[in-house]
């Protein structure tokens, strides 16, 4: 796997953000300088909802784009088809939304990609500030699993929304599968993200958007299975100290990236 770190810019902008709608079901971010962590291990692949039973994602937090199935909605219901392809371990063919295995009782929110689905596709995570001060700086954090059992290459990419809600992303971190399928394929890990500095000030109340986007990059036939686990994010409202596992990615100014890349 190739891993791209993405310079995030650290330049300061005043703009106005209106505050945006909370659902109570976001993820809280409820203490400054404190990770909320997710590792999807109650997930079995059984959909989306915002009133979840047990094995379900809330869809108050996460929505799912770019299935043949259709697009899923913050609040929507989606417990079928692409949306919920169940429990698998490894290689699977039908294209959606899976509930993976990635090492014994360990289960991760994974995607099968196919010419139709999810490609290009995405997963938004919606998380809230509730910590009562600003924040300034994100630290996402993230384990990717790829299963390398197809001979085409897909690229992911982690985003962020840093000067609009859920409308204006710069992405943060990519990563490229392998193209060329493994003879033995088996669960590969990359762990992702970094520590940035927002441009732009997520008051009080206000919401954070985080989006992975999966796309082909190279090769034919089929594609390869990735896997999100252990997702985990801190907000701060000054710089913390660097620590273990903690980077700023600092240095350039990519407004303009962003811009191009806005949806
Ligand atoms: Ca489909
Ligand atoms: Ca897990
Ligand atoms: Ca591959």
């Amino acid at each position: 796997m190739k891993k791209r770190p993405f310079l995030i810019g650290l330049m300061s902008v005043s703009l106005f953000v209106g505050a945006a709608e909370i659902a109570t079901a976001d993820i809280s971010l409820a203490v400054d300088g404190v990770a909320v962590t997710e590792d999807f291990n109650s997930f079995t692949g059984t959909g989306f909802s915002p009133t979840p039973s047990a094995g379900q994602l809330d869809s108050n937090t996460y929505r799912v784009t770019g299935l043949s199935d259709g697009d899923g909605s913050f609040g929507g219901t989606h417990d079928s088809g692409d949306f919920a392809r169940g429990t698998a371990t490894g290689a699977v063919s039908t294209g959606g939304i899976y509930s993976f295995e990635v090492a014994p009782g360990d289960f991760a929110a994974g995607v099968q990609p196919t010419g139709s689905d999810f490609n290009s596709g995405a997963v938004t995570i919606r998380l809230s500030n509730d910590t009562g001060v600003d924040l300034n700086y994100l630290d996402v954090q993230a384990d990717a699993f790829f299963f390398n059992d197809a001979d085409r290459s897909t690229r992911w990419t982690f985003e962020a929304s840093l000067l609009d809600f859920d409308a204006f992303y710069v992405p943060f971190f990519s990563i490229d599968s392998e193209e060329t399928a493994d003879i033995a394929p088996e669960w590969q890990l990359q762990s992702v993200g970094g520590l940035f500095e927002l441009p732009v000030s997520i008051a009080n109340g206000q919401q954070v958007f985080i989006r992975i986007t999966g796309e082909d990059l190279a090769g034919s036939g089929s594609r390869d299975q990735f896997a999100l686990n252990e997702f985990s994010v801190t907000g701060f409202n000054a710089v913390p100290e660097p620590g273990s596992g903690m980077f700023i990615l600092a240095g350039a100014v990519l407004l303009g990236l962003a811009r191009r890349r806005a949806c």
